[in-house]
């Protein structure tokens, strides 16, 4: 590594603040800080903080966008029947072994004031299982259902790697054989200052950040996962996000839509709560299908209603998808790239006398591409509409909207309407609220079935079944 011109290099682009330490660092500090160097795409960095501090988005504000064909829940029984057809494909390729899965994980739970990968958070109401346990007993309960193999890909990041790996470890792979699950590491960018400087978050190291979860669709390919997937035979693969504590894992139902539809990439909705939830909008965006983040959605979208008075974009996107195996090999085989977002954080950095400073106003900003910017690259994209209450209940806050609490109180009310069905007496209030925390295993239970020896009985506080 040549030092000067890698220093050269670097205030070519403007970027030579970085090495203003460097003479005081220790050899093994300036070999952290030259390890990073060396690995930064320059070009790539100055062009994204460029079109940003020019004001422009690659995520152009929606203005022109059209409601898209979207199959939704079954309300007379021609949709029942073409449901049941769905499931039945769907679970035709479970048994056949054509089902993978992919976690992202990269994200750390900050929001939820967590110091760790958010799926270590115990959330289970009664056990306190962790959300990776809860994902896990699920996909063993699917694999003893369809006698399948169903691989486990997991994205992690930098940050939180080690550690990720280690947890499965310590928990035994929560029951999985270790090699039906398999990691990769997503990419990093470096966080800019509002001058397009790079940070540097202590003397001898650059403040980097994961790529978002768009990332995903590289990784998968660049770390074998793909590769892995097809040499089992599996060619369609269930993406889903960690803090979601209610998917039904490689629904089958859904699975049967996007085979059957012929789909590249396929996802859930659900009805929004209100104009602003926080999810992205399902619509057609310049003709072509697409998810709209909520935060580039404007208010005048957002809020447009139908004459019934239902919300014109209901669409609200759970960051559930399907995803071909040849659309994802396509897509890195032809040099693809996802637009980047821009997020605005409060980064920590090294001031003028190398301390490190936290602050608490926003000062830097961080680029990410989302998964579902795949959708417009898509051939043919199906979308499914799912029911709120036994699908979706994210972990993303410690108290109030979708929080702990609220994610608690979902599975409860969950495992409640399961043992209703099954004739459990479920103690409720007034307000119709099951008033005693219980938890079902996924590994009993994958979707309210085996709950017959609970008919007649009352559910008492603190049940584990
Ligand atoms: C995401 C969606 C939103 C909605 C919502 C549902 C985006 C931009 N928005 O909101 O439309 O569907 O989820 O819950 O996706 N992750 C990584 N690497 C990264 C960044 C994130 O693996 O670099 C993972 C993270 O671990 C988590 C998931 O992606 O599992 C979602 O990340 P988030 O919580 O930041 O997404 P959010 O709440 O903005």
């Amino acid at each position: 590594m040549d030092v000067l011109e890698l220093k050269r290099k670097a205030e070519r682009y403007g970027q030579g603040h970085l090495f203003r330490f460097f003479d005081s660092l220790s050899p093994a500090g300036r070999e952290n800080l030259l390890r990073q160097v060396v690995s930064l795409d320059f070009d790539m960095v100055g062009r994204l903080a460029g079109e940003f501090m020019r004001g422009a988005n690659p995520a152009e504000p929606a203005e022109e966008i059209e409601e898209a064909d979207i199959i939704r829940l079954p309300r007379t029984e021609e949709d029942m029947q073409r449901d049941r057809k769905a499931r039945a494909v769907g679970e035709e390729a479970l048994r056949a072994g054509r089902a993978a899965v992919f976690l992202v994980a990269g994200g750390q739970g900050t929001r939820l004031g967590f110091d760790g990968p958010k799926g270590e958070f115990e959330i289970g109401p009664v056990t306190k299982r962790s959300l990776f346990r809860i994902h896990a007993e699920k996909i063993a309960a699917i694999r003893r259902r369809y006698r399948c193999a169903l691989p486990w890909g997991i994205m992690t990041s930098e940050a939180n790697d080690a550690r990720t790996r280690k947890y499965f470890e310590n928990n035994g792979f929560f029951g999985l054989p270790a090699d039906s699950v398999r990691f990769c590491v997503q990419e990093s960018l470096p966080a800019v200052d509002f001058h397009g400087r790079i940070v540097l978050d202590a003397p001898d190291h650059i403040h980097m950040s994961p790529n978002g979860h768009g990332g995903s669709l590289k990784a998968m390919y660049a770390s074998g996962i793909l590769e892995w997937f097809a040499s089992l035979g599996a060619d369609t693969i269930y993406y889903f996000q960690v803090d979601n504590v209610l998917l039904r894992i490689a629904d089958p139902t859904f699975i049967g839509h996007h085979i059957l539809g012929g789909a590249d990439m396929s996802l859930k909705v659900l009805a929004k709560k209100d104009p602003y939830e926080k999810v992205g909008v399902y619509a057609l965006k310049g003709g072509k299908p697409a998810v709209i983040e909520y935060s580039d959605l404007p208010a005048k979208l957002a809020e447009a209603r139908n004459p019934d008075g239902s919300l014109k974009y209901w669409a609200g996107s759970i960051a559930i998808h399907l995803l071909d195996a040849s659309f994802v090999r396509r897509l890195n085989e032809s040099g693809f790239a996802l637009p980047y977002h821009k997020a605005e954080k409060a980064v920590p950095f090294v001031d003028d006398t190398g301390r490190t400073v936290k602050p608490r106003e926003k000062n830097a900003l961080k680029f990410e591409t989302f998964v579902f910017d795949a959708l417009p690259l898509a051939r043919r994209v199906i979308c499914v509409e799912t029911r709120r209450w036994d699908d979706f209940s994210p972990v993303k806050n410690a108290t109030g909207l979708d929080s702990v609490e609220t994610a608690r109180r979902d599975m409860i009310e969950l495992y409640s309407r399961w043992l209703e069905a099954a004739g459990a007496k479920i103690p409720r209030d007034e307000s119709g609220r099951a008033i005693n925390p219980v938890e079902i295993s996924p590994l009993i239970s994958l979707e309210g079935e085996n709950l017959e020896p609970w008919r007649g009985r009352e559910i008492g506080p603190m049940t584990v079944i």
